[in-house]
Order: structure tokens, then C-alpha cells, then sequence
């Protein structure tokens, strides 16, 4: 009897991350790490908050904004500010590790998971990755697994208050375990693919995933 699964709360959500958990889709025991692996090796501490981007911060209102979600999802949507809203909000505390070697650490950030989002759009099977375009051009690419780690965000504020332009605003996303070129600013699309697909940076020289405790810089390392 105690081994029986709880049958009761066999909402949709609860289905999918099970699947997803079967299928081994999810990070696992990534999050907490001890406070000594906390900064990153090759990372140095800052304490104001550095802006990097490619040099062109386009303006978007929140009544301008647009989220288009294309590809391998069964519900091929675009969300508007008041639909993502309506979507369940959630505040996180994570760090910036950049590869340019500065990490911030303590950011408060509130958005939607992409758990909750990806329970909302409903990928297919097939769907292992991600492109993100961005309204200045900008794209990048994750493994699905990446996308749905547990603290990855899709934000609009920051410590409360709405998320400055230069910074991403009105909506970025935040992956806390890649290095930050994969938190798109001014997010505008994301794509669901069946295979990883490099992004401008990717293109660039940059590694294809990205994570600071295995200093994945570049492609050649
Ligand atoms: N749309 C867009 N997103 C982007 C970039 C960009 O040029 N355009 N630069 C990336 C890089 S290299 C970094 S380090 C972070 C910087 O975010 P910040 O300016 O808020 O610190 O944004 C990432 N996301
Ligand atoms: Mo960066």
C-alpha cells in the first residue's frame, strides 16, 4: 500500500514531469552544490551588475511585447504580457556566471519557470532542444534538458521591480547553470527542435552548452 503512487493529484503537470523524469529529460542534483563549488574556477566576484549584449537594446513595451513558440509543441502559441502572466509566477534567488569571468551572485528574479511553461505549450517527444531569438537578433540554443532545469526562468522583474531594458526587459530568460550568453535579453521566439542547433555565439566559437563548473568556454576546449 505505502509503495502505491498517489494517484490523486495525477494532474496533467504531474504527468508530464514524471515522464519526463522516466525519460531522464530532467537535470537532477545539479541545484544545491556545496557553498565551497559556489563561484565557478576561472570566475572572480562582482558586485555591481555589467550589461553585454551586441550593441543594440531595442525598446519593446510590455503592450508591444510578443513570445512566439514555434516548432515541436502540441500548443504552438504566442503569449502576449497578460497571457504570460496568467501563467504560474514564481520568484527565484540564483548567480550570474559570465564567461567573460565576472560572476554576481543574489539575484532576485520573477517570472514563469520553464517548467510551468513548458506545461503549457506541451512539447512532442521529439523535441531535445531549443533556439530563443530575441527582438535584437540575438539567438541561442539549449539542450531541452537545459531549458527545463529546476531554477531556469523566464523573467520580467528583478528584486520587484520590472526588469530594466538594458538589462532584457520587459522579458529574458535566466538558465543559472550555463554561462549567461544562454539567458536570451528581449526574448522573442523560442523554437523546439529535434536536434541542437548552434546560435550566434555557438556560431561563433562559443561551446554549444555552456557550463561554468566544467569551464565549457569554447568550442575547442
Ligand atoms: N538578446 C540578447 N541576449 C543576450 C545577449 C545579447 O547580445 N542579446 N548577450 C548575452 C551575453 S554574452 C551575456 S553575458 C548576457 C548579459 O546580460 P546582462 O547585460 O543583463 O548582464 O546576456 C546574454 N543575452
Ligand atoms: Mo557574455
Amino acid at each position: 500500500m505505502a509503495d502505491e503512487p498517489i494517484q490523486t493529484e495525477d494532474t496533467k503537470l504531474t504527468r508530464t514531469k514524471r515522464k519526463w523524469a522516466d525519460e531522464g529529460r530532467f537535470l537532477t542534483g545539479r541545484i544545491s552544490r556545496p557553498e565551497a563549488d559556489r563561484l565557478p574556477p576561472g570566475q572572480h566576484l562582482v558586485k555591481n551588475w555589467p550589461v553585454l549584449d551586441l550593441g543594440q537594446q531595442p525598446q519593446i513595451s510590455k503592450a508591444q511585447w510578443r513570445l512566439d513558440v514555434r516548432g515541436l509543441v502540441n500548443k504552438s502559441t504566442t503569449f502576449d504580457w497578460n497571457a504570460l502572466l496568467s501563467l504560474p509566477q514564481t520568484q527565484t534567488h540564483s548567480d550570474i556566471h559570465c564567461v567573460t569571468t565576472w560572476s554576481r551572485y543574489d539575484n532576485d528574479w520573477s517570472g514563469v519557470t520553464t517548467r510551468d511553461f513548458l506545461d503549457a505549450v506541451d512539447p512532442q517527444p521529439e523535441a531535445v532542444a531549443v533556439m530563443l531569438t530575441s527582438y535584437d537578433g540575438y539567438t541561442t540554443n539549449l539542450l531541452l534538458s537545459d531549458f527545463a532545469a529546476e531554477d531556469a526562468i523566464i523573467v520580467h522583474s528583478w528584486k520587484g521591480e520590472p526588469l530594466a531594458e538594458k538589462h532584457g526587459g520587459p522579458v529574458r530568460l535566466v538558465v543559472p547553470h550555463l554561462y549567461f550568453w544562454k539567458s536570451a535579453k528581449w526574448l522573442h521566439r523560442i523554437e523546439f527542435l529535434n536536434a541542437d542547433r548552434a546560435g550566434f555565439w555557438e556560431k561563433n566559437g562559443y561551446h554549444m552548452r555552456g557550463d561554468p563548473w566544467a569551464e565549457e568556454r569554447y568550442s575547442d576546449d
